[in-house]
């Protein structure tokens, strides 16, 4: 039966492939903050520890709600992966490429108003150095140039320096990179799904590098140059 109640929701991880082997029972209703670290966490059968082990999951979450698997612990800076309710029961019998890496997880309900979204650009790959976050209601008419912007920690300039990037858009809006200044030359589109996102190192998967064309899974790939998008982003815009 399909819910409506996220009090209701849970989520089992797996160690094996195709729901095998050790599992983790997660509810809601008992961890509403998350688990932070999976080493301190028990599975089901009583041992300790979880950490870097989970390599298939079900779940059932209503509609508008996700649970995200983080690859580090602690949620941040992080690879992770969107576990996204819909009422029913849902599975992934093998998380592929994210198999033997969760380290923590959280809930997370989708945005669908505009100005709650953001985007966290990072100097390095990885999530690393240092970090401009902009939000859609403090810049709506977003950065024509990243040169005059100060990152987060008060340095002044941003051109040509992004690696990598967590955003949180609601679905229906992008925000877009530019290779100059005053909106020029798109070349990498940040879609919004309303959960949290990210590419660890420009460009990879799920990063529409050109054209707007979504696919089954929301997300196209299609690079369009030879070489990296990494240390091109010169202005930034949202778009719906
Ligand atoms: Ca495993
Ligand atoms: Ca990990
Ligand atoms: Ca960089």
């Amino acid at each position: 039966m399909a819910i409506t109640d996220i009090a209701d929701g849970w989520v089992e991880l797996y160690d094996d492939k195709n729901f095998k082997d050790r599992r983790l029972t997660v509810r809601y209703a008992q961890h509403y903050n998350g688990i932070p670290d999976f080493k301190s966490v028990r599975s089901d059968d009583g041992k300790r520890g979880f950490g870097d082990k989970t390599s298939s999951a079900r779940w059932q979450m209503p509609a508008g709600w996700a649970c995200i698997l983080y690859e580090d612990a602690h949620f941040k800076n992080s690879r992770l992966l969107v576990l996204a309710g819909n009422g029913e029961v849902a599975e992934r019998p093998n998380l592929g490429d994210f198999s033997d890496k969760t380290s923590s997880l959280n809930w997370e309900p989708l945005i669908t108003d505009i100005n709650e979204a953001w985007v966290e650009l990072y100097d390095d790959k990885g999530f690393g150095d240092r970090r401009l976050t902009v939000r859609y209601a403090e810049h709506p008419g977003g950065f024509a140039d990243l040169k005059r912007v100060r990152t987060d920690d008060g340095t002044m300039g941003f051109g040509d320096k992004a690696s990598s990037a967590i955003w949180r858009i609601p679905s229906g809006w992008r925000c877009v990179l530019y290779r100059h200044d005053h909106f020029q030359d798109p070349f990498m589109v940040l879609d919004g799904t309303g959960f949290r996102r990210e590419s660890k190192n420009f460009p990879v998967e799920h990063l529409t590098v050109t054209g707007f064309h979504p696919i089954e899974d929301g997300f196209e790939i299609e690079f369009g140059t030879a070489g990296g998008v990494s240390d091109q982003a010169s202005s930034l815009s949202w778009t719906t």
